[in-house]
């Protein structure tokens, strides 16, 4: 009898238990940068605390280097709610809103403090787009300073012509296009191999990255600091998923978003110095173009700021206004 009593309060409890663990929500959340990327290690540090404090009614599960989604897969798998939570390199996605390009466009914002004035500045915007969209937008974390990467030396604007250019969205195809570069689209998961085999050999990206790659174990000598632009990599989460969570648990998340985005912000300004000293220190030479190349760029992006403001219409100049 005693036995049979066993059993059956062993059975209670492990129902229970089984209930109590389903009673919270799991999130898998998508990035498609490496493991070691401060963008991943802080996404990874946000879903931690958001699951260690949230009494288990959410649990985050961070999967790092594209292993639940590539890059270019996060912003539909999102959207559609195959993943509930992902990170997106925002100026990637000009085609769903030109506002989310707006921090790729050539020396609009070309330090940290420009950089954080433009993205309060379109925030709303931003936001507002996404809610549209059936997304909601938790928090965005700049990469350091694009520069330009060579596998040889540029010192004019015909040294540009031909280079076979890797490009990681719409602003970047337009600059090569503008430079007289051949661009075409790699996605940074396929950097190193793209450099290997020889199918590009110049690019514009953070010293962060080319740092991750070991780009000069490519034949890439050379880094010139353009510092043009501080794209932004978003957290977003689908809103049926967001709407599942209890007000509190909402409310937490939203405040270790903020947390992260501080954290995030600067962790990207140290990796603007370090990374930059570790591109040098592998034997790289690192150093700014030369003027009349920087007039040419500066060109460049004059040309691409109207057609950006074109695209953008009143939204954008809404946005381009508060900026200014
Ligand atoms: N690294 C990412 C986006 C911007 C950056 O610095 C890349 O190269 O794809």
């Amino acid at each position: 009898m005693k036995l049979i009593k066993n059993i059956f309060l062993a059975i209670v409890a492990l129902l229970l238990t089984f209930n109590f663990a389903n009673a919270g929500e799991k999130w898998d959340m998508a990035l498609a940068y490496g493991a070691g990327n401060f963008h991943s290690a802080n996404a990874t540090e946000f879903a931690k605390n958001v699951s260690e404090k949230s009494d288990g009614k959410l649990t985050i599960v961070t999967h790092p280097g594209g292993s639940l989604f590539k890059g270019g897969e996060i912003f539909r798998a999102v959207r559609t709610g195959q993943a509930p939570i992902g990170e997106r390199f925002m100026s990637a996605l000009g085609k769903e809103d030109p506002l989310l390009e707006i921090d790729s466009q050539p020396f609009l914002a070309t330090s940290y403090g420009q950089a954080m004035r433009l993205y309060k500045a379109s925030k709303p915007e931003i936001v507002k787009g996404l809610d549209s969209k059936g997304l909601v937008f938790l928090y965005a974390v700049p990469w350091p300073a694009q520069g330009l990467y060579s596998k040889k030396e540029i010192n004019s604007i015909a040294d540009l012509k031909g280079l076979k250019f890797r490009a990681y969205n719409s602003a970047t195809i337009r600059i090569a296009e503008l430079t007289g570069m051949a661009p075409t689209k790699i996605e940074a998961a396929e950097i190193s191999q793209a450099f290997s085999t020889g199918a590009v050999e110049s690019m514009i990206t953070s010293p962060t990255t080319g740092k991750n790659k070991k780009i000069w174990e490519n034949g890439v000598g050379y880094f010139y600091d353009i510092a043009a632009w501080f794209p932004k990599n978003m957290v977003i989460v689908n809103k049926e998923a967001w709407n599942k969570l209890d007000s509190d648990t909402q409310k937490l998340v939203m405040k270790e978003a903020a947390l992260a985005e501080r954290k995030g912000w600067n962790l990207s300004k140290k990796g603007n110095v370090q990374d930059k000293k570790a591109l040098a220190d592998a034997g790289m030479k690192v150093g700014k173009v030369n003027s009349s190349l920087k007039k040419h760029f500066e060109e460049v992006g004059a040309t691409m700021a109207k057609e950006w403001a074109d695209r953008a219409g009143s939204r954008g100049k809404t946005v381009l206004s508060a900026y200014k």
